[in-house]
């Protein structure tokens, strides 16, 4: 909710704001990097999309969200810090509803590119439209950070990470807020969501009304008043 983060996502998104997700990513010594992927429904591990925008003329042709990638620490070359492909965000490489196996066995030990690379215990390739393709490293940037700072990127955006070759005494933590706006279904018609080894029950999950004013009902609420979070049904 922080408005030197949330004015800018209004900026682009429009007055009307969800944060629907968050999630903290370490990288501890000896963590493989991030598989190259892109997400527009957030399906590619739950299998069920996360997000619906509506369809209607002049929207996201691949859907998608703002993700926020804040900076809890230091990010580095050695410590795993982010890439990106810039331009990369109008076409998607990966397509979701396909078939990813959780195997958590794999992690740490799959080397790509001559990379080591992983998905917290899924192979990000699974879901390539083109089982040949591969994504041209020639292409990234990394993403140096100091702590403190955020990147706004669209999560269609080809985006990675490198592994943590560095000490052990060094370890990154970036931090993951997502964002869409109010007219866009969050979680539709799904009761609980499993994913990367984990089940979380939806029942009490509500989005963060971080901007403006939500007409349209679609999403359950997260409200703050005195006596901490309610949540409110619209
Ligand atoms: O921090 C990472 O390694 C991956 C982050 C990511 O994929 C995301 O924020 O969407
Ligand atoms: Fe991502």
């Amino acid at each position: 909710m922080n408005p030197r983060i949330v004015d800018r996502v209004a900026s682009i998104l429009g007055p009307d704001v969800l944060c629907w997700r968050t999630e903290f990513f370490p990288k501890y010594a000896g963590d493989e990097g991030t598989d190259w992927h892109q997400a527009a429904t957030f399906a590619n591990a739950s299998k069920r999309p996360q997000i619906a925008w509506p369809a209607e003329d002049g929207e996201p042709a691949f859907g998608g969200t703002i993700t926020v990638w804040t900076a809890f620490t230091d990010s580095t070359l050695e410590n795993g810090c982010l890439q990106l492909m810039p331009g990369t965000h109008h076409h998607m490489n990966y397509d979701e509803s396909k078939p990813m196996d959780y195997r958590p066995e794999t992690l740490n030990s799959t080397v790509k590119e001559g990379v080591k690379r992983g998905f917290f215990g899924y192979d990000y390739r699974q879901l390539q439209k083109d089982p040949d393709w591969k994504p041209d490293e020639s292409q990234a940037f990394p993403l140096v950070m100091k702590r403190g700072e955020a990147v706004i990127f669209w999560s269609t955006l080809m985006h990675a990470s490198l592994p943590h070759t560095g000490s052990v005494r060094d370890y990154r933590m970036g931090f993951a807020a997502r964002y869409v706006p109010t007219k866009v279904r969050v979680y539709p018609d799904t009761g609980g969501v499993a994913e990367y080894g984990g089940e979380i029950d939806l029942s009490k999950y509500g989005a963060v009304l971080v901007s403006g004013v939500d007409d349209y009902g679609f999403n359950r609420i997260a409200t703050e008043n005195q006596r901490g979070y309610s949540f409110r049904t619209r």
